[in-house]
């Protein structure tokens, strides 16, 4: 992707962030247009709403980077298109948060219907990338239960900000080596844009159940 559309991505998401209403709702790119434009509306406006819901430019596929996954293997996010995703970052060393909310995660699984369930992603990203090798993230996957549904992802320092700037995601490691960060379940459509977010660690798991039925 090049620089300027990367900012602007980031921008719109990052406007798009707190208090997190979902973006389809701010600007939905998917939906009908407003009564205002439909007059307007012609056969290269629906060629252009075609393509916007095939290459959204609101897309976090769009973004290009390389990630690892717990097994070695590389990874990139592209790879989740045509799946709701369910997706966190995290380091696998937290000791209150995040344990929370991989828990939450699970139990926001098991609320869907299994024709929803079966084909969703569920999505943990590191943001330690020094310490969260694809080793230890194979480990934390044993030690949670996590199976293959779940991708575990170790990236870059670059890639992981990236993504970090695209979901709104704070984080800074601190003297100890732990780091402070938002506490955020992105819920992501087939086209990879953020359709919604469960901030904080308590509650929203049935509005984020909701907006994955929508899908
Ligand atoms: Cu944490």
């Amino acid at each position: 992707m090049k620089p300027t559309a990367l900012f602007l991505l980031t921008a719109t998401l990052a406007l798009a962030a707190e208090p997190v209403p979902t973006i389809a709702t701010r600007h939905s790119p998917i939906g009908n247009p407003p009564p205002c434009c439909v007059e307007t509306s012609s056969v290269p406006a629906i060629e252009n709403q075609k393509s916007k819901i095939e290459n959204s430019p609101n897309s976090l596929y769009q973004a290009d980077a390389t990630f690892t996954t717990d097994t070695g293997a590389p990874f990139k996010l592209g790879s989740l298109r045509g799946r709701p995703v369910v997706l966190a970052m995290f380091f696998a060393s937290c000791g209150y948060a995040c344990p929370l909310t991989v828990t939450d995660m699970q139990a926001l699984r098991e609320k869907l219907p299994a024709a929803i369930r079966d084909r969703a992603a569920f999505v943990l990203v590191s943001f330690d990338v020094s310490r969260d090798t694809p080793a230890v993230l194979a480990q934390y996957r044993a030690q949670r239960s996590l199976d293959a549904q779940w991708t575990l992802l170790h990236g870059t320092d670059d890639s992981v900000r990236e993504l970090a700037a695209l979901l709104g995601v704070k984080f800074k490691q601190e003297a100890d080596g732990a780091f402070s960060h938002s506490n955020l379940i992105t819920i992501l459509n087939p086209q990879g844009e953020i359709i919604h977010q469960r901030l904080g660690l308590k509650g929203g798991l049935d509005e984020a159940a909701a907006a994955l039925l929508k899908l």
